[in-house]
């Protein structure tokens, strides 16, 4: 066994791949961007070496910096991880050149991958089932259109460099052809430099089932089962689960040894997944399930074949790439009990599910689930890279059990900091097909207004966030009964999506507080550290991190302080103008021409360096003119609005 490797990656399975050398007793070495300086892989290593900028492309895409990290820090092999430079072929073979041991298949073996043609034609000649379809040299329009009507319509129409869906379009009709081919055509040049494609039958509704493999440096190769990952979102992964629901042992054997052949053809070593497109408009038939592509890495969803093999697949890596032959046979292989494995990103879903960025203030997962993450609380997700923030891996004797497993642990994880995606989880876990474990490729999309849909907010919530809002939440009094010397009555507002809320919050006793907005009144109790709600106990608690609240009940609300010192900012126009104190976006803009507004009144709110500013009216007047409107983005100082000349 190495006695030192070198992780070149970062995230999440960059502590994956350490944890795992650890229990081996091999020493690990992290390679750190600018970002990551601080980063959970640089600490969880026993040594890390920066190698540049936080831009991949200046870090963790330089091979020749990475390989010089491990000659001098002595690492003898290098683990790629995922991503990044994990299927780059001419990094293998700098590795090897360097006299150091790439943790993964040879060059070669990802070459022949490479290309889905030449894959295909491989896998065919190998006895492997394709996607019935025209994967030939011939690249004549007409040629392939008449390959087209040879297939059968509906077609698909795929760039042979193409991954992610890119250089994909589905054709319906001949006479819809050749302008699908021409933009197919066109995207596949610019993402790949390679316009070359191939037709195939189009499948409706597939599945998405890849089977795991492994094969060591002795002729050894073994599957692993399989992973369902049908549930994706524009090609991204949601949900992964293992085994898959109405897999059968004579569909599985199959799917399995079509693997199994697959990493022999190309004579595979290490971690490999063989995708396969499953048409299951009939259930699983073994004569209806081909060959997509192999990927030729460890997969991020790897850690739900761990969980039903017992087999730690990192270690298996190490193991075959020192040279050892599989730790098991394939008759000692087996599946035990269902997981599933839910990724949890800094996302906001309504938005489009638009990547976000913060400061995680708060963290928590709850027992019971597997979190495999690479940030800790305080951590940051910075614009640079995948913002997934955990992967969330359950284990159960069933599905179902197994489900429910799953549904607890979304609703027991807590975030502040950032949005993120764990209600549109949570829903996708209560969503009736997918409960049933009828799954297709299709499924988020067909049901995606229900998933992202917000419940309404409730009182009950704003009160457990104006209580929060103003430290009332911290108060001892709550728990040693003794009253807090508090205001009786005071004015809080706290606002959520630029939306302003008003509340009043009263100390009617000890343990007892009245929270009213407009007429509308909800009693907050604090009993034995629960928070009680209009006399049923609640299981809310809230956390507060300098300008934001979030309350967890079931899920994050998630919510801003408006800062009454805020309220000053505005003053700087001298006189007649309200200006912007920083840069921001205008996020609301409360008045129009020819309001009459008092002094202190909030006019405006902008929102700015992650926070809510109110800007209040620098004095008694009229708004004569409003400079920006409600989205903008404005630079610091930029007039806001104008007030009409004071008449005095
Ligand atoms: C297909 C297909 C239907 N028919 N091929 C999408 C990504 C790429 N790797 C392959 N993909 C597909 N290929 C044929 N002949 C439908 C898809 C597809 C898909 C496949 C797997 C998982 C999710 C998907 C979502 C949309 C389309």
């Amino acid at each position: 066994m190495f006695d030192k490797i070198l992780i070149a990656n970062r995230g999440e399975i960059a502590c994956r791949v350490m944890e795992t050398a650890r229990n081996m007793g091999v020493k690990t070495v992290a390679v750190y961007s600018d970002a990551d300086a601080a980063s959970k892989h640089v600490s969880l290593a026993d040594e890390a070496t920066h190698i540049g900028g936080s831009s991949p492309a200046d870090s963790y895409l330089q091979g020749a910096r990475i390989i010089q990290a491990a000659l001098d820090t002595g690492a003898k092999a290098i683990h790629p991880g995922y991503g990044f430079l994990s299927e780059n072929p001419e990094f293998v073979d700098a590795v090897v050149a360097a006299g150091l041991v790439f943790i993964g298949p040879s060059a070669d073996a990802i070459r022949a991958m490479g290309l889905k043609d030449a894959a295909k034609k491989l896998m065919e000649k190998a006895g492997v089932p394709v996607v019935p379809g025209y994967h030939g040299d011939n690249q004549d329009d007409e040629h392939l259109a008449g390959a087209a009507d040879m297939i059968g319509y509906p077609v698909l129409i795929k760039a042979v460099a193409g991954g992610g869906g890119k250089g994909m379009r589905r054709v319906d009709a001949p006479a819809e052809f050749s302008d699908a081919l021409a933009s197919a055509r066109a995207e596949a040049k610019a993402a790949f430099g390679n316009d070359d494609v191939l037709i195939e039958k189009y499948i409706l509704s597939p599945r998405h089932i890849e089977m795991q493999v492994f094969g060591d440096n002795h002729g050894g190769a073994v599957h692993l089962f399989e992973r369902d990952c049908s549930l994706q979102r524009r090609h991204q992964k949601v949900i992964e689960e293992a085994p898959a629901p109405g897999m059968t042992l004579e569909m599985r054997a199959a799917m399995g040894a079509a693997a199994v052949q697959a990493a022999r053809a190309i004579g595979y070593s290490g971690a490999g997944t063989i995708e396969f497109i499953v048409d299951a408009t009939d259930g699983l038939r073994v004569d209806r399930f081909w060959f997509m592509e192999m990927n030729t890495r460890l997969q991020v969803e790897h850690p739900v074949t761990e969980m039903v093999t017992g087999v730690d697949l990192v270690a298996w890596q190490l193991r075959v790439a020192a040279g050892e032959a599989l730790p098991l046979a394939q008759k000692d292989l087996h599946i035990t009990g269902h997981a599933f494995e839910a990724r949890l990103y800094a996302e906001d879903v309504a938005k489009g599910f638009l990547p976000a960025t913060g400061t995680l203030t708060h963290l928590r997962f709850p027992t019971g689930v597997r979190a495999d993450s690479g940030v800790r609380a305080g951590d940051e997700i910075s614009p640079y890279y995948d913002p997934m923030i955990a992967k969330l891996v359950v284990h159960g004797p069933t599905r179902d059990v197994a489900l429910a497993k799953l549904e607890q642990a979304l609703a027991g994880t807590e975030v502040a900091g950032s949005v993120t995606n764990l209600d549109f989880l949570a829903a996708l876990t209560r969503q009736p097909d997918f409960a049933a474990g009828r799954v297709d490729t299709g499924l988020i999309e067909r049901n995606i207004e229900a998933l992202v849909m917000v419940p309404e907010l409730t009182g009950g919530i704003k009160a457990l966030a104006a209580i929060a809002a103003v430290g009332l939440d911290q108060a001892r009094g709550w728990e040693v009964g003794f009253t807090i010397w508090q205001p009786l009555s005071q004015a809080v507002e706290i606002t959520r999506g630029g939306e302003v809320i008003t509340l009043a919050v009263t100390t009617i006793t000890a343990g007892r507080i009245e929270v009213s907005e407009g007429g509308s009144v909800t009693t907050i109790e604090r009993r034995e550290g629960d928070w009680w709600i209009n006399g049923a106990k609640s299981g809310a608690h809230m956390v507060v991190n300098e300008n934001t609240v979030t309350v967890f009940a079931g899920r994050a609300w998630h919510f801003n302080k408006l800062d009454p010192l805020a309220r000053d900012v505005g003053h700087s126009g001298g006189g007649n103008l309200v200006e912007a104190p920083m840069p921001g976006l205008l996020k609301a803009l409360f008045v129009k021409v020819g309001d009459v507004v008092k002094a202190g009144d909030r006019l405006a709110i902008l929102e700015a360096m992650k926070m809510e500013h109110a800007l209040a009216a620098p004095r008694d007047g009229v708004v004569a003119e409003l400079l920006a409107s409600e989205g903008a983005q404005v630079e610091s100082g930029a007039a806001l609005i104008r007030l009409e000349e004071d008449e005095a």
